[in-house]
């Protein structure tokens, strides 16, 4: 039994960690932040791929040079918007700044659409981001978190989940699938090709790289280059707020992980949510 407490802030209408968010973080992303022309938004829900993305970009930047992955933290490297040291990291950064963000689109920095700013979103199967958190938030000493499963896909599927829920969150960002500064990714394609999928990722960005230069990215963003980089895996941060005997941060990389743990009436009830709430969207995921 895992001694959880709950240390959440709201801001607007979603909730998030208390801590690593405050409400001037939350307002700086939102409100202050002045995005340049040049900047390249990491747009996930959580657990959807977004240190993936962080180590992906961080390559094609450096040209396939795995220096930067090896020697600077993925956080400072990809830093988060909307965390409290987002707006220093993120200030002091030369152009072109990487930026990663897990805010929903109504709060997502107002100053982007005036620039020719472009975003990634990176898009999982709902069931195994669920899983993801789930054993996230037993490290994590920052997550509500539930000792069953079966109850933690309950706070998922509520409105309680950091974040916002799932559904409302990729519909939100779904929004801006015809905009050309946005392209979409799903982890699940990117676990069936890499490389075709940094490539993709690397002419969005206009960074055209060799094909050595493409495989050193590919050869460095793989599962088991990331899990093996202390620069990327979290093993480095104090039990205290990542509890390394829960578990670690790269747990399996794997899509279906859902299929080992949700009860057929679940599977039942999720879909049913699923359908309801996703029925004029269309994508899938294998
Ligand atoms: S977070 O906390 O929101 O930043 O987490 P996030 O990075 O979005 O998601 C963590 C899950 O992504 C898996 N992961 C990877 N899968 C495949 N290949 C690579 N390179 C990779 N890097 C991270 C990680 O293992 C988590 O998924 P699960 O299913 O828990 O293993």
């Amino acid at each position: 039994m895992i001694e959880c407490e709950r240390t959440y802030m709201d801001y607007e209408d979603i909730r998030v960690p208390r801590g690593v968010h405050t409400v001037e973080s939350m307002n700086y992303a939102w409100k202050e932040f002045e995005a340049r022309d040049d900047d390249v938004f990491n747009i996930t829900y959580p657990k959807s791929g977004t240190t993936w993305l962080q180590e992906i970009l961080s390559l094609i930047y450096s040209n396939g040079d795995p220096i930067p992955v090896k020697t600077t933290f993925s956080w400072d490297r990809v830093p988060w918007i909307e965390q409290h040291a987002g707006r220093s990291l993120i200030e002091n950064k030369p152009s072109p700044r990487l930026i990663t963000t897990h805010l929903p689109i109504h709060l997502f920095p107002q100053s982007f659409p005036k620039t020719k700013a472009k975003a990634i979103y990176t898009i999982r199967n709902p069931k195994d981001v669920c899983v993801s958190l789930y054993y996230f938030s037993k490290i994590a000493q920052f997550m509500e978190c539930r000792d069953e499963f079966q109850d933690f896909v309950s706070l998922f599927l509520s409105k309680d989940i950091i974040f916002g829920r799932w559904f409302e969150h990729v519909k939100g960002w779904l929004t801006m699938k015809d905009n050309p500064n946005f392209l979409f990714l799903s982890y699940e394609d990117m676990l069936k090709d890499l490389k075709s999928n940094v490539i993709k990722i690397s002419k969005f960005l206009g960074k055209e790289l060799d094909d050595a230069a493409i495989d050193s990215v590919v050869e460095h963003s793989t599962f088991k280059a990331m899990k093996d980089n202390p620069m990327s895996n979290y093993s480095v941060v104090p039990n205290e707020i990542f509890n390394k005997e829960e578990g670690t941060f790269h747990r399996k990389g794997i899509s279906g992980d859902h299929k080992n743990h949700f009860t057929p009436a679940q599977e039942e009830e999720f879909e049913k949510i699923y359908k309801d709430c996703m029925k004029d969207i269309n994508i899938s995921f294998s």
